[in-house]
């Protein structure tokens, strides 16, 4: 039987999971919730780069690509696009290569340099990834913010680790408490909304005037993409 394990933030995963597992990468406020809507939308590939200055540099190198991403929560200048999902429609991305940085999302990805298989999980796009990842050894990735443990990303993997059960998964000890606490934040706050409302990243996103990102975010199985992450060549593309 398949084990799902969760890890609440990438320093945490056993490097032994990190090598044989389906990893499933979780930014949900906002990077992966926002991969997902670009590859809904068209985009053709996206370069996730840990680093604003790295990034400059490769979009100089690469034509027809265009600099997307935050820090502290907004573009840096010249970011053609931030990290709102909502910004990522078929008329600004269809069949475009984006070249991504946040804060926490691309961090973690790139801490995964010796994985096997990476998708990009989201709340948007839960059932799709987990039906890609059923009946193999999964870990559940969580980003973090500004590297402490983050409860909108705990939430995102408590709802996956509920969908890989369904699917037949063993959860580990963590991943069935992270479900537990999911379920409970959900049946505290009414929604899983209004519990993403209620984390402290949630409430900085608010501040940001950034609600209808949390919004969306929220949106269960909205879209059917699997984005998948291929790290020999740190590329993103559609499962
Ligand atoms: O994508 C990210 O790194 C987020 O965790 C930060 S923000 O929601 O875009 O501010
Ligand atoms: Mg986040």
């Amino acid at each position: 039987m398949p084990i799902v394990d969760v890890a609440l933030l990438p320093e945490h995963a056993p490097k032994s999971q990190v090598e044989s597992h389906t990893l499933i990468v979780v930014d949900v406020l906002r990077a992966t919730t926002t991969i997902a809507a670009a590859f809904h939308a068209g985009a053709r590939t996206i370069l996730p780069v840990r680093d604003v200055d790295h990034a400059r540099h490769i979009a100089n190198a690469l034509h027809n690509s265009f600099l997307c991403g935050e820090r502290d929560g907004l573009p840096p200048a010249g970011f053609k696009l931030g990290n709102s999902p909502l910004e990522y429609t078929s008329d600004v991305v269809q069949g475009q290569d984006l070249i991504l940085t946040t804060t926490n999302g691309t961090r973690a990805l790139s801490m995964l340099d010796r994985a096997r298989t990476v998708l990009i999980g989201s709340i948007v796009n839960r059932g799709a990834v987990c039906d890609y990842a059923e009946g193999t050894d999964t870990t559940i990735i969580c980003a973090g913010t500004y590297q402490q443990v983050s409860a909108d990303d705990c939430f995102a993997a408590g709802l996956m680790v509920d969908r890989l059960i369904q699917l037949g998964a063993q959860p580990t000890e963590s991943a069935q408490l992270i479900a537990d606490a999911t379920n409970h934040a959900i049946d505290q706050h009414g929604s899983i909304h209004e519990a993403l409302r209620a984390t402290v990243h949630g409430k900085r996103l608010i501040e940001l005037g950034m609600d209808r990102d949390i919004e969306y975010a929220s949106r269960v199985d909205l879209l059917d993409v699997v984005p998948v992450y291929d790290v020999p060549s740190h590329r993103i593309t559609a499962g």
